[in-house]
Protein backbone atom coordinates (compact mmCIF):
# COMPACT_ATOMS: atom_id res chain seq x y z
CA UNK A 1 0.00 0.00 0.00
CA UNK A 2 3.10 2.25 0.30
CA UNK A 3 6.55 2.29 -0.52
CA UNK A 4 7.42 4.99 2.18
CA UNK A 5 10.80 3.21 3.69
CA UNK A 6 10.75 5.22 6.71
CA UNK A 7 7.36 3.76 7.60
CA UNK A 8 7.72 0.54 6.16
CA UNK A 9 11.10 0.08 8.36
CA UNK A 10 9.21 1.17 11.49
CA UNK A 11 6.00 -0.79 11.30
CA UNK A 12 8.44 -4.26 10.81
CA UNK A 13 10.07 -3.29 13.79
CA UNK A 14 7.03 -2.60 16.14
CA UNK A 15 5.26 -6.01 14.75
CA UNK A 16 8.91 -7.71 15.61
CA UNK A 17 8.35 -6.53 19.05
CA UNK A 18 4.28 -6.88 19.50
CA UNK A 19 4.74 -10.22 16.89
CA UNK A 20 1.14 -10.23 15.74
CA UNK A 21 -0.18 -12.96 13.25
CA UNK A 22 -1.26 -11.11 10.87
CA UNK A 23 -0.39 -7.56 9.63
CA UNK A 24 -3.64 -5.38 7.89
CA UNK A 25 -3.10 -2.79 6.34
CA UNK A 26 -6.03 -0.41 6.55
CA UNK A 27 -7.41 1.42 2.94
CA UNK A 28 -10.52 3.01 4.66
CA UNK A 29 -12.83 1.43 2.34
CA UNK A 30 -16.31 0.05 3.23
CA UNK A 31 -15.87 -3.41 2.66
CA UNK A 32 -12.71 -3.08 5.02
CA UNK A 33 -15.62 -1.52 7.27
CA UNK A 34 -18.30 -4.11 6.82
CA UNK A 35 -15.62 -6.93 7.19
CA UNK A 36 -13.93 -5.54 10.66
CA UNK A 37 -17.38 -5.51 11.84
CA UNK A 38 -18.92 -8.89 10.56
CA UNK A 39 -15.31 -9.95 12.71
CA UNK A 40 -16.08 -8.04 15.53
CA UNK A 41 -19.96 -9.62 15.93
CA UNK A 42 -18.38 -12.99 15.75
CA UNK A 43 -16.26 -12.38 18.95
CA UNK A 44 -18.31 -10.41 20.64
CA UNK A 45 -16.15 -7.21 20.37
CA UNK A 46 -18.98 -5.26 18.92
CA UNK A 47 -22.85 -5.54 19.30
CA UNK A 48 -24.86 -5.21 15.87
CA UNK A 49 -28.13 -3.21 17.11
CA UNK A 50 -31.53 -2.57 15.70
CA UNK A 51 -30.59 -1.97 11.93
CA UNK A 52 -34.46 -0.53 11.09
CA UNK A 53 -34.26 1.93 14.15
CA UNK A 54 -30.44 2.07 14.22
CA UNK A 55 -28.93 2.08 10.60
CA UNK A 56 -25.35 1.54 10.47
CA UNK A 57 -25.09 1.89 14.21
CA UNK A 58 -23.15 -0.68 16.42
CA UNK A 59 -22.10 -1.08 20.14
CA UNK A 60 -19.42 -1.38 22.03
CA UNK A 61 -19.01 -2.56 26.12
CA UNK A 62 -15.33 -1.36 27.29
CA UNK A 63 -13.54 -3.57 29.92
CA UNK A 64 -14.91 -2.15 33.41
CA UNK A 65 -11.65 -0.81 34.49
CA UNK A 66 -11.32 1.32 31.42
CA UNK A 67 -13.70 3.65 31.10
CA UNK A 68 -11.74 7.25 30.79
CA UNK A 69 -8.57 8.51 30.34
CA UNK A 70 -6.38 7.75 32.53
CA UNK A 71 -4.05 11.01 33.12
CA UNK A 72 -2.06 9.39 36.41
CA UNK A 73 -0.74 6.85 33.90
CA UNK A 74 -0.19 9.56 30.81
CA UNK A 75 3.73 10.63 30.64
CA UNK A 76 5.30 13.06 28.47
CA UNK A 77 8.82 11.64 27.74
CA UNK A 78 12.01 14.45 27.54
CA UNK A 79 15.51 14.06 28.60
CA UNK A 80 15.22 17.13 30.94
CA UNK A 81 12.28 16.52 33.54
CA UNK A 82 12.19 20.94 33.25
CA UNK A 83 10.88 20.60 29.80
CA UNK A 84 7.92 18.48 30.67
CA UNK A 85 7.45 21.36 32.98
CA UNK A 86 5.17 20.95 36.47
CA UNK A 87 1.78 19.77 35.44
CA UNK A 88 3.13 16.66 34.14
CA UNK A 89 4.05 13.13 34.73
CA UNK A 90 7.04 13.05 33.40
CA UNK A 91 10.01 9.80 32.34
CA UNK A 92 12.95 9.51 30.52
CA UNK A 93 12.85 8.00 27.25
CA UNK A 94 14.60 5.28 28.30
CA UNK A 95 12.86 4.59 31.59
CA UNK A 96 9.90 4.91 28.47
CA UNK A 97 10.66 2.55 26.11
CA UNK A 98 12.24 0.07 28.67
CA UNK A 99 8.86 -0.37 30.72
CA UNK A 100 6.42 0.17 27.62
CA UNK A 101 8.62 -2.96 25.62
CA UNK A 102 8.09 -4.90 28.23
CA UNK A 103 4.12 -4.76 28.00
CA UNK A 104 3.79 -4.60 24.45
CA UNK A 105 6.74 -7.65 23.27
CA UNK A 106 4.68 -10.31 22.36
CA UNK A 107 0.99 -8.34 23.10
CA UNK A 108 -0.09 -9.06 19.88
CA UNK A 109 0.54 -12.76 19.91
CA UNK A 110 -2.98 -14.57 18.51
CA UNK A 111 -3.71 -11.06 16.95
CA UNK A 112 -4.26 -9.21 13.75
CA UNK A 113 -2.18 -5.82 13.89
CA UNK A 114 -4.06 -3.05 12.11
CA UNK A 115 -2.13 -0.05 10.02
CA UNK A 116 -3.65 2.77 9.71
CA UNK A 117 -2.18 6.17 7.97
CA UNK A 118 -4.45 8.84 9.22
CA UNK A 119 -4.67 13.13 8.53
CA UNK A 120 -5.60 15.11 11.22
CA UNK A 121 -7.13 18.06 8.94
CA UNK A 122 -8.11 18.11 5.46
CA UNK A 123 -6.09 16.08 3.30
CA UNK A 124 -3.49 17.83 1.95
CA UNK A 125 -4.10 21.10 3.85
CA UNK A 126 -0.96 22.74 4.58
CA UNK A 127 -2.48 22.83 8.47
CA UNK A 128 -2.74 19.09 8.37
CA UNK A 129 -0.39 16.77 10.13
CA UNK A 130 -0.11 13.00 9.25
CA UNK A 131 0.12 10.13 11.66
CA UNK A 132 0.41 5.97 11.54
CA UNK A 133 -1.29 4.37 13.98
CA UNK A 134 -1.00 0.51 14.90
CA UNK A 135 -3.61 -1.29 16.84
CA UNK A 136 -4.66 -4.50 17.63
CA UNK A 137 -8.01 -3.48 18.29
CA UNK A 138 -11.15 -3.42 15.88
CA UNK A 139 -13.20 -1.31 18.10
CA UNK A 140 -9.97 1.40 17.84
CA UNK A 141 -9.87 0.76 14.22
CA UNK A 142 -13.85 1.29 13.41
CA UNK A 143 -13.43 4.77 15.94
CA UNK A 144 -9.96 5.89 14.39
CA UNK A 145 -12.16 5.55 11.40
CA UNK A 146 -14.77 8.41 11.79
CA UNK A 147 -12.13 10.43 14.23
CA UNK A 148 -9.84 11.50 11.64
CA UNK A 149 -10.06 10.89 7.65
CA UNK A 150 -8.23 7.23 7.38
CA UNK A 151 -7.11 4.86 4.71
CA UNK A 152 -4.68 4.52 1.41
CA UNK A 153 -5.08 8.00 -0.06
CA UNK A 154 -3.03 9.20 2.85
CA UNK A 155 -0.27 7.23 1.97
CA UNK A 156 -0.63 8.66 -1.65
CA UNK A 157 -0.39 11.95 0.07
CA UNK A 158 2.73 11.41 2.24
CA UNK A 159 4.67 9.64 -0.29
CA UNK A 160 8.20 9.27 0.50
CA UNK A 161 8.29 11.92 3.30
CA UNK A 162 8.88 10.58 6.97
CA UNK A 163 6.99 13.37 8.44
CA UNK A 164 4.49 11.52 9.92
CA UNK A 165 3.56 11.12 13.93
CA UNK A 166 4.87 6.98 14.82
CA UNK A 167 1.13 6.35 17.07
CA UNK A 168 1.94 2.46 18.52
CA UNK A 169 -1.16 1.01 20.10
CA UNK A 170 -1.92 -2.46 21.72
CA UNK A 171 -4.47 -3.58 24.02
CA UNK A 172 -2.44 -6.11 25.59
CA UNK A 173 -4.22 -7.55 29.03
CA UNK A 174 -6.14 -4.12 29.32
CA UNK A 175 -4.69 -4.73 32.83
CA UNK A 176 -4.38 -0.71 34.88
CA UNK A 177 -1.07 -1.92 36.06
CA UNK A 178 -0.11 -2.18 32.95
CA UNK A 179 -1.38 0.44 31.43
CA UNK A 180 1.07 3.38 30.12
CA UNK A 181 0.24 6.62 27.93
CA UNK A 182 3.80 7.78 27.00
CA UNK A 183 4.78 10.95 24.41
CA UNK A 184 7.99 11.54 22.93
CA UNK A 185 7.50 15.01 21.29
CA UNK A 186 11.13 14.82 20.03
CA UNK A 187 10.59 11.54 18.70
CA UNK A 188 7.70 12.51 17.15
CA UNK A 189 6.28 9.17 18.67
CA UNK A 190 3.24 7.98 20.70
CA UNK A 191 3.33 4.48 22.97
CA UNK A 192 -0.26 3.80 24.30
CA UNK A 193 -0.54 0.24 25.88
CA UNK A 194 -3.19 -1.40 28.46
CA UNK A 195 -6.27 0.86 27.64
CA UNK A 196 -8.39 0.42 24.57
CA UNK A 197 -10.69 3.55 25.43
CA UNK A 198 -10.89 7.38 23.98
CA UNK A 199 -8.29 9.52 24.74
CA UNK A 200 -5.93 6.80 25.38
CA UNK A 201 -6.31 4.83 22.33
CA UNK A 202 -7.86 6.85 19.67
CA UNK A 203 -4.53 8.15 19.33
CA UNK A 204 -5.15 10.88 16.51
CA UNK A 205 -7.40 12.99 19.53
CA UNK A 206 -5.63 14.15 22.89
CA UNK A 207 -2.35 12.34 22.05
CA UNK A 208 -1.78 13.65 18.53
CA UNK A 209 -3.91 16.82 18.29
CA UNK A 210 -2.93 18.25 22.01
CA UNK A 211 -0.08 16.48 23.43
CA UNK A 212 1.99 16.50 19.97
CA UNK A 213 0.84 19.30 18.50
CA UNK A 214 1.24 21.76 21.06
CA UNK A 215 4.47 20.72 21.37
CA UNK A 216 4.65 21.23 17.46
CA UNK A 217 2.77 24.25 17.54
CA UNK A 218 5.23 26.14 19.55
CA UNK A 219 8.16 25.48 17.30
CA UNK A 220 6.51 26.06 14.05
CA UNK A 221 4.02 29.11 15.28
CA UNK A 222 1.16 28.48 15.91
CA UNK A 223 -1.27 26.87 18.60
CA UNK A 224 -3.29 23.37 19.69
CA UNK A 225 -5.79 24.02 21.54
CA UNK A 226 -8.85 21.78 23.49
CA UNK A 227 -11.20 24.21 21.83
CA UNK A 228 -14.58 23.94 20.02
CA UNK A 229 -15.10 26.30 16.78
CA UNK A 230 -18.27 27.19 15.88
CA UNK A 231 -19.92 30.03 13.27
CA UNK A 232 -22.51 32.39 14.07
CA UNK A 233 -24.86 33.63 11.26
CA UNK A 234 -26.30 37.10 12.08
CA UNK A 235 -29.38 38.60 10.35
CA UNK A 236 -27.03 39.78 7.72
CA UNK A 237 -26.14 36.35 6.84
CA UNK A 238 -22.51 37.01 7.82
CA UNK A 239 -20.91 34.49 9.84
CA UNK A 240 -18.00 35.18 12.47
CA UNK A 241 -16.38 32.22 14.07
CA UNK A 242 -15.64 31.82 17.58
CA UNK A 243 -13.59 29.18 19.64
CA UNK A 244 -13.72 28.28 23.22
CA UNK A 245 -11.87 26.61 26.00
CA UNK A 246 -13.87 24.54 28.46
CA UNK A 247 -12.07 21.50 30.14
CA UNK A 248 -13.79 17.93 30.00
CA UNK A 249 -17.20 17.42 30.24
CA UNK A 250 -18.04 21.48 30.88
CA UNK A 251 -20.18 21.84 27.78
CA UNK A 252 -17.86 21.87 24.33
CA UNK A 253 -19.99 19.86 22.64
CA UNK A 254 -23.32 21.00 23.79
CA UNK A 255 -21.94 24.67 22.60
CA UNK A 256 -20.97 24.13 19.45
CA UNK A 257 -23.83 22.85 18.00
CA UNK A 258 -26.68 25.04 19.79
CA UNK A 259 -29.73 25.76 18.68
CA UNK A 260 -30.87 29.69 18.91
CA UNK A 261 -33.89 30.40 21.16
CA UNK A 262 -36.60 31.44 19.98
CA UNK A 263 -36.40 35.28 19.96
CA UNK A 264 -32.99 35.35 18.41
CA UNK A 265 -34.13 32.59 15.82
CA UNK A 266 -36.74 35.42 14.68
CA UNK A 267 -33.73 37.74 14.49
CA UNK A 268 -31.79 35.53 11.95
CA UNK A 269 -29.46 34.16 14.21
CA UNK A 270 -28.07 30.64 12.57
CA UNK A 271 -25.32 28.05 14.45
CA UNK A 272 -22.54 26.56 12.16
CA UNK A 273 -20.83 23.73 13.67
CA UNK A 274 -17.19 23.10 13.01
CA UNK A 275 -15.83 21.23 15.42
CA UNK A 276 -16.56 20.37 19.32
CA UNK A 277 -12.89 19.28 21.11
CA UNK A 278 -9.75 20.48 19.03
CA UNK A 279 -8.69 23.45 17.12
CA UNK A 280 -5.37 24.19 15.21
CA UNK A 281 -5.22 27.94 15.05
CA UNK A 282 -2.45 29.96 12.65
CA UNK A 283 -1.46 33.70 11.88
CA UNK A 284 -2.60 33.98 7.91
CA UNK A 285 -1.16 36.50 5.48
CA UNK A 286 -4.28 38.63 6.75
CA UNK A 287 -2.71 38.87 10.77
CA UNK A 288 -6.02 37.18 11.34
CA UNK A 289 -5.91 33.86 13.10
CA UNK A 290 -7.45 30.97 11.09
CA UNK A 291 -8.63 27.94 12.44
CA UNK A 292 -9.26 24.33 11.48
CA UNK A 293 -10.80 21.50 13.50
CA UNK A 294 -8.23 18.61 12.84
CA UNK A 295 -11.09 15.95 13.53
CA UNK A 296 -13.19 14.29 11.27
CA UNK A 297 -16.11 13.31 14.11
CA UNK A 298 -17.50 13.89 16.92
CA UNK A 299 -16.86 11.29 20.05
CA UNK A 300 -19.22 12.94 22.85
CA UNK A 301 -20.74 12.59 26.02
CA UNK A 302 -24.20 10.60 26.42
CA UNK A 303 -25.40 11.09 29.46
CA UNK A 304 -27.72 14.62 29.13
CA UNK A 305 -27.91 14.47 25.74
CA UNK A 306 -31.94 14.99 24.57
CA UNK A 307 -33.54 16.71 22.33
CA UNK A 308 -34.21 19.61 24.50
CA UNK A 309 -30.12 20.09 25.50
CA UNK A 310 -28.41 19.48 22.20
CA UNK A 311 -31.36 18.12 19.29
CA UNK A 312 -28.65 18.45 16.90
CA UNK A 313 -26.76 15.41 18.32
CA UNK A 314 -29.71 13.86 19.09
CA UNK A 315 -30.56 13.67 15.32
CA UNK A 316 -27.23 13.07 14.55
CA UNK A 317 -26.69 9.79 16.15
CA UNK A 318 -29.14 8.56 14.35
CA UNK A 319 -27.33 6.84 12.05
CA UNK A 320 -23.95 5.03 11.84
CA UNK A 321 -22.86 5.31 15.28
CA UNK A 322 -20.59 3.60 17.57
CA UNK A 323 -22.41 3.85 21.17
CA UNK A 324 -20.12 2.64 23.89
CA UNK A 325 -21.24 1.59 27.63
CA UNK A 326 -24.35 3.24 27.25
CA UNK A 327 -27.78 0.94 27.94
CA UNK A 328 -28.73 -1.61 25.49
CA UNK A 329 -32.32 -2.30 25.47
CA UNK A 330 -34.73 -5.66 24.27
CA UNK A 331 -35.19 -3.73 21.02
CA UNK A 332 -31.48 -3.41 19.93
CA UNK A 333 -31.65 0.24 20.55
CA UNK A 334 -29.86 2.24 23.41
CA UNK A 335 -30.70 4.67 26.29
CA UNK A 336 -28.85 6.92 28.93
CA UNK A 337 -29.08 8.86 31.87
CA UNK A 338 -30.96 12.30 30.42
CA UNK A 339 -31.51 10.99 27.30
CA UNK A 340 -34.99 11.32 25.53
CA UNK A 341 -38.15 9.35 26.81
CA UNK A 342 -38.60 6.98 29.74
CA UNK A 343 -35.77 4.81 30.97
CA UNK A 344 -36.53 1.27 29.43
CA UNK A 345 -38.24 -1.43 32.28
CA UNK A 346 -35.43 -3.00 31.89
CA UNK A 347 -31.89 -3.44 29.58
CA UNK A 348 -28.66 -4.43 29.80
CA UNK A 349 -26.08 -2.08 31.66
CA UNK A 350 -22.74 -0.78 30.65
CA UNK A 351 -20.88 -3.36 32.61
CA UNK A 352 -23.30 -5.83 30.66
CA UNK A 353 -25.64 -6.98 33.30
CA UNK A 354 -29.41 -7.09 34.07
CA UNK A 355 -30.56 -3.86 34.64
CA UNK A 356 -33.49 -1.55 35.59
CA UNK A 357 -34.14 1.42 36.80
CA UNK A 358 -35.00 0.75 40.15
CA UNK A 359 -32.00 -1.17 41.10
CA UNK A 360 -29.81 0.68 44.07
CA UNK A 361 -26.61 -0.12 45.05
CA UNK A 362 -25.67 -0.62 49.37
CA UNK A 363 -25.95 2.68 50.07
CA UNK A 364 -29.08 3.14 48.37
CA UNK A 365 -28.08 5.18 45.60
CA UNK A 366 -29.47 4.67 42.15
CA UNK A 367 -27.39 2.51 40.22
CA UNK A 368 -27.19 3.97 36.88
CA UNK A 369 -27.62 1.76 33.56
CA UNK A 370 -25.27 4.16 31.15
CA UNK A 371 -21.44 4.70 32.58
CA UNK A 372 -21.17 8.70 33.21
CA UNK A 373 -18.49 8.67 30.73
CA UNK A 374 -20.34 7.05 27.88
CA UNK A 375 -20.11 8.13 24.48
CA UNK A 376 -21.01 8.15 21.05
CA UNK A 377 -18.99 7.90 18.21
CA UNK A 378 -19.96 9.70 15.00
CA UNK A 379 -18.94 11.00 11.11
CA UNK A 380 -18.80 15.01 11.24
CA UNK A 381 -21.38 14.94 8.35
CA UNK A 382 -24.25 13.45 10.22
CA UNK A 383 -24.38 16.80 12.15
CA UNK A 384 -27.50 18.92 10.86
CA UNK A 385 -24.93 22.27 11.61
CA UNK A 386 -21.87 21.14 10.08
CA UNK A 387 -20.23 24.04 8.70
CA UNK A 388 -19.66 23.97 4.77
CA UNK A 389 -16.36 25.08 5.79
CA UNK A 390 -14.84 21.95 7.68
CA UNK A 391 -13.01 20.89 4.35
CA UNK A 392 -11.39 24.28 4.00
CA UNK A 393 -7.57 23.72 4.11
CA UNK A 394 -7.19 27.20 5.32
CA UNK A 395 -10.16 26.82 7.92
CA UNK A 396 -11.99 29.97 9.26
CA UNK A 397 -11.26 33.06 10.81
CA UNK A 398 -11.09 33.68 14.69
CA UNK A 399 -12.77 36.97 15.97
CA UNK A 400 -13.44 35.53 19.54
CA UNK A 401 -11.70 33.33 21.89
CA UNK A 402 -13.84 32.43 24.78
CA UNK A 403 -12.43 30.23 28.15
CA UNK A 404 -14.92 28.64 31.01
CA UNK A 405 -15.32 26.17 33.63
CA UNK A 406 -18.32 25.38 35.94
CA UNK A 407 -17.61 27.28 38.44
CA UNK A 408 -20.78 27.52 41.38
CA UNK A 409 -19.71 30.71 42.17
CA UNK A 410 -17.21 33.42 41.65
CA UNK A 411 -17.07 33.95 38.13
CA UNK A 412 -19.88 36.01 36.39
CA UNK A 413 -21.49 34.79 33.25
CA UNK A 414 -19.79 36.73 30.64
CA UNK A 415 -16.50 39.11 31.06
CA UNK A 416 -14.46 40.57 28.25
CA UNK A 417 -10.13 41.14 28.93
CA UNK A 418 -8.99 44.10 28.59
CA UNK A 419 -6.38 43.10 25.92
CA UNK A 420 -4.59 40.16 24.82
CA UNK A 421 -2.09 39.55 27.62
CA UNK A 422 -4.65 40.26 30.40
CA UNK A 423 -6.99 37.49 28.28
CA UNK A 424 -3.76 35.23 28.24
CA UNK A 425 -3.95 35.62 32.06
CA UNK A 426 -7.19 34.97 32.53
CA UNK A 427 -7.17 31.71 30.22
CA UNK A 428 -3.84 30.56 32.21
CA UNK A 429 -5.73 30.91 35.63
CA UNK A 430 -9.10 29.75 34.63
CA UNK A 431 -10.62 26.80 37.06
CA UNK A 432 -13.57 24.61 37.18
CA UNK A 433 -15.58 23.76 40.59
CA UNK A 434 -17.27 21.35 42.26
CA UNK A 435 -20.37 21.98 43.16
CA UNK A 436 -22.18 21.51 46.63
CA UNK A 437 -24.67 19.41 45.01
CA UNK A 438 -22.18 16.86 44.15
CA UNK A 439 -19.81 17.31 47.19
CA UNK A 440 -21.34 18.78 50.05
CA UNK A 441 -18.90 21.90 49.66
CA UNK A 442 -18.73 24.64 47.73
CA UNK A 443 -15.05 26.07 46.35
CA UNK A 444 -13.08 22.72 45.39
CA UNK A 445 -11.46 23.63 42.43
CA UNK A 446 -8.97 22.51 40.44
CA UNK A 447 -6.87 25.04 37.96
CA UNK A 448 -7.36 24.09 34.22
CA UNK A 449 -4.92 26.34 32.61
CA UNK A 450 -6.46 26.98 28.77
CA UNK A 451 -8.10 23.87 30.00
CA UNK A 452 -4.57 22.58 28.62
CA UNK A 453 -3.75 21.24 32.29
CA UNK A 454 -3.74 17.06 30.90
CA UNK A 455 -3.01 17.69 27.45
CA UNK A 456 -0.20 20.50 27.17
CA UNK A 457 2.87 18.46 25.87
CA UNK A 458 5.58 20.86 27.38
CA UNK A 459 6.36 22.61 29.88
CA UNK A 460 3.41 25.00 31.12
CA UNK A 461 5.69 28.23 31.53
CA UNK A 462 6.78 27.97 27.75
CA UNK A 463 2.99 27.26 26.94
CA UNK A 464 1.90 30.52 28.37
CA UNK A 465 4.88 32.45 26.92
CA UNK A 466 4.34 31.06 23.45
CA UNK A 467 0.36 32.42 24.21
CA UNK A 468 1.65 35.88 24.56
CA UNK A 469 4.05 35.68 21.41
CA UNK A 470 1.53 34.78 19.38
CA UNK A 471 -0.34 37.92 20.35
CA UNK A 472 2.11 40.08 19.15
CA UNK A 473 2.50 38.98 16.10
CA UNK A 474 -1.30 39.29 15.25
CA UNK A 475 -2.18 42.45 13.37
CA UNK A 476 -5.89 41.85 14.58
CA UNK A 477 -5.76 39.28 17.83
CA UNK A 478 -9.07 37.87 18.72
CA UNK A 479 -10.67 39.38 21.98
CA UNK A 480 -10.43 37.10 24.85
CA UNK A 481 -13.65 36.41 26.88
CA UNK A 482 -14.50 34.12 30.08
CA UNK A 483 -18.16 32.63 30.57
CA UNK A 484 -19.65 30.69 32.94
CA UNK A 485 -22.89 28.46 32.52
CA UNK A 486 -23.10 27.08 35.93
CA UNK A 487 -23.52 29.71 38.54
CA UNK A 488 -25.72 28.65 40.95
CA UNK A 489 -27.93 30.19 43.12
CA UNK A 490 -28.70 29.41 47.65
CA UNK A 491 -30.07 26.74 46.79
CA UNK A 492 -27.93 24.89 44.50
CA UNK A 493 -29.78 25.72 41.25
CA UNK A 494 -28.27 27.40 38.28
CA UNK A 495 -28.90 30.88 37.59
CA UNK A 496 -28.53 30.68 34.09
CA UNK A 497 -30.91 28.22 31.71
CA UNK A 498 -27.99 27.67 29.74
CA UNK A 499 -27.67 25.73 26.35
CA UNK A 500 -29.01 27.66 23.48
CA UNK A 501 -29.73 30.78 25.62
CA UNK A 502 -26.14 30.84 25.20
CA UNK A 503 -26.45 32.10 22.51
CA UNK A 504 -27.54 35.69 24.01
CA UNK A 505 -24.30 35.57 25.52
CA UNK A 506 -22.22 34.80 22.47
CA UNK A 507 -24.14 37.76 20.22
CA UNK A 508 -22.88 40.19 23.30
CA UNK A 509 -19.35 39.00 22.73
CA UNK A 510 -19.66 39.07 19.10
CA UNK A 511 -21.12 42.49 18.84
CA UNK A 512 -18.08 43.75 21.60
CA UNK A 513 -16.03 42.79 18.66
CA UNK A 514 -17.41 44.79 16.55
CA UNK A 515 -17.65 47.62 19.30
CA UNK A 516 -21.53 47.71 18.99
CA UNK A 517 -22.48 47.32 22.56
CA UNK A 518 -21.95 48.75 25.57
CA UNK A 519 -19.70 47.12 28.81
CA UNK A 520 -19.24 48.20 32.03
CA UNK A 521 -15.33 48.51 33.02
CA UNK A 522 -14.67 46.25 36.72
CA UNK A 523 -11.92 45.34 38.15
CA UNK A 524 -11.64 41.88 36.29
CA UNK A 525 -12.60 43.14 33.42
CA UNK A 526 -15.93 44.47 30.97
CA UNK A 527 -18.99 43.24 31.65
CA UNK A 528 -22.46 43.62 29.95
CA UNK A 529 -25.13 45.52 31.72
CA UNK A 530 -28.31 43.60 31.70
CA UNK A 531 -29.98 45.89 29.49
CA UNK A 532 -27.35 45.19 26.41
CA UNK A 533 -27.86 40.98 26.52
CA UNK A 534 -31.09 40.53 24.25
CA UNK A 535 -33.04 38.64 26.55
CA UNK A 536 -36.20 38.38 24.05
CA UNK A 537 -38.56 35.12 24.63
CA UNK A 538 -36.31 34.74 28.31
CA UNK A 539 -38.22 34.88 31.16
CA UNK A 540 -35.69 35.81 33.78
CA UNK A 541 -36.23 37.70 36.75
CA UNK A 542 -33.92 41.09 36.66
CA UNK A 543 -32.81 40.09 39.72
CA UNK A 544 -31.52 35.88 38.64
CA UNK A 545 -29.72 38.06 35.64
CA UNK A 546 -28.44 41.03 38.14
CA UNK A 547 -26.80 38.14 39.99
CA UNK A 548 -25.39 36.13 37.17
CA UNK A 549 -23.94 39.34 36.35
CA UNK A 550 -22.07 40.23 39.39
CA UNK A 551 -19.15 40.63 40.86
CA UNK A 552 -18.28 40.01 44.44
CA UNK A 553 -15.65 41.37 45.41
CA UNK A 554 -14.33 39.49 48.88
CA UNK A 555 -15.09 36.34 46.70
CA UNK A 556 -12.70 37.75 44.03
CA UNK A 557 -10.09 38.43 46.50
CA UNK A 558 -9.92 34.96 47.62
CA UNK A 559 -10.15 34.08 44.42
CA UNK A 560 -7.04 36.37 43.20
CA UNK A 561 -5.53 35.20 46.25
CA UNK A 562 -5.52 31.18 44.80
CA UNK A 563 -4.91 32.30 41.57
CA UNK A 564 -1.32 34.20 42.42
CA UNK A 565 -0.90 30.27 44.53
CA UNK A 566 -1.19 28.63 41.03
CA UNK A 567 1.51 30.61 39.43
CA UNK A 568 3.64 29.95 42.01
CA UNK A 569 3.81 26.51 41.04
CA UNK A 570 4.65 27.08 37.46
CA UNK A 571 8.40 28.11 38.37
CA UNK A 572 11.21 29.78 36.95
CA UNK A 573 9.24 29.77 33.40
CA UNK A 574 6.37 31.58 34.40
CA UNK A 575 6.51 34.88 32.09
CA UNK A 576 7.16 37.60 34.06
CA UNK A 577 3.99 39.47 32.22
CA UNK A 578 1.39 36.93 33.48
CA UNK A 579 3.04 37.64 37.10
CA UNK A 580 2.58 41.73 36.37
CA UNK A 581 -1.12 40.68 35.51
CA UNK A 582 -1.74 39.25 38.49
CA UNK A 583 -0.22 42.01 40.74
CA UNK A 584 -2.48 44.65 38.83
CA UNK A 585 -5.23 43.07 39.41
CA UNK A 586 -4.66 42.30 43.16
CA UNK A 587 -4.35 46.14 42.98
CA UNK A 588 -7.95 46.46 41.30
CA UNK A 589 -9.60 44.00 43.37
CA UNK A 590 -7.83 45.67 46.97
CA UNK A 591 -6.01 42.80 47.76
CA UNK A 592 -2.79 44.89 48.59
P1 LIG B 1 -15.41 16.47 26.37
O1 LIG B 1 -15.92 15.74 25.19
O2 LIG B 1 -15.12 15.57 27.53
O3 LIG B 1 -14.24 17.36 26.08
O4 LIG B 1 -16.63 17.37 26.97
P2 LIG B 1 -17.44 18.65 26.45
O5 LIG B 1 -16.74 19.88 26.91
O6 LIG B 1 -17.73 18.55 25.01
O7 LIG B 1 -18.80 18.57 27.31
P3 LIG B 1 -20.33 18.33 26.87
O8 LIG B 1 -20.80 19.33 25.86
O9 LIG B 1 -20.48 16.90 26.53
O10 LIG B 1 -21.15 18.68 28.22
C1 LIG B 1 -20.90 18.03 29.44
C2 LIG B 1 -22.01 18.30 30.45
O11 LIG B 1 -22.28 19.70 30.64
C3 LIG B 1 -23.33 17.66 30.07
O12 LIG B 1 -23.84 16.98 31.21
C4 LIG B 1 -24.21 18.84 29.70
O13 LIG B 1 -25.56 18.56 29.94
C5 LIG B 1 -23.68 19.94 30.59
N1 LIG B 1 -23.91 21.28 29.99
C6 LIG B 1 -23.50 21.68 28.76
N2 LIG B 1 -23.88 22.96 28.51
C7 LIG B 1 -24.52 23.38 29.63
C8 LIG B 1 -25.14 24.63 30.01
O14 LIG B 1 -25.15 25.63 29.27
N3 LIG B 1 -25.69 24.69 31.25
C9 LIG B 1 -25.70 23.63 32.10
N4 LIG B 1 -26.26 23.76 33.29
N5 LIG B 1 -25.13 22.43 31.78
C10 LIG B 1 -24.55 22.31 30.57
C1 LIG C 1 -12.01 14.66 26.97
O1 LIG C 1 -11.84 13.96 27.99
O2 LIG C 1 -11.72 15.88 26.94
C2 LIG C 1 -12.61 14.04 25.76
C3 LIG C 1 -12.78 12.59 25.73
O3 LIG C 1 -12.90 14.74 24.80
S1 LIG C 1 -11.34 11.72 25.33
O4 LIG C 1 -11.31 11.51 23.89
O5 LIG C 1 -11.40 10.43 26.03
O6 LIG C 1 -10.18 12.47 25.74
MN1 LIG D 1 -12.29 16.96 25.20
Amino acid sequence: MTKNKAVLEWVNEMAKLCKPDHVHWCDGSLEEKNQLEEEAFKTGELIKLNQEKLPGCVFHRTAINDVARTEDLTFICTPYQEDAGPTNNWMTPEDAYAKAGAIFDGSMKGRTMYVMPFSMGPIGSPFSKIGVQLTDSIYVVLNMRIMTRMGKTVFDHLGENEDFTKCLHSKADLDVKRRLILHFPEENTIWSVGSGYGGNALLGKKCLSLRIASYMARQEGWLAEHMLIMGVEDPTGYIEYIAAAFPSACGKTNLAMLIPPEGLKRKGYRIWTVGDDIAWMRIDSDGRLWAINPENGFFGVAPGTNSKTNPNAVEMVKKDTIYTNVVLKPDGTVWWEGGDGQAPEEGIDWQGRPWKPSLVDEKGEPIKGAHPNSRFTVPIMNCPTISNRVEYHHGVPITAIIFGGKRAQVAPLVYESFNWQHGVYVGATMASERTAAQFGTFGEIRRDPMAMLPFCGYNIGDYFRHWLEMGKRMQKPPKIFHVNWFRLDEKDKFLWPGYGENLRVIEWIIERCKGNREAVETPIGYLPQPASLDMTGLDLSPETLEAVLSVNIPQWQEEVKSQGEFLDTIGSRLPVELRQEYEALAGRIGLQ
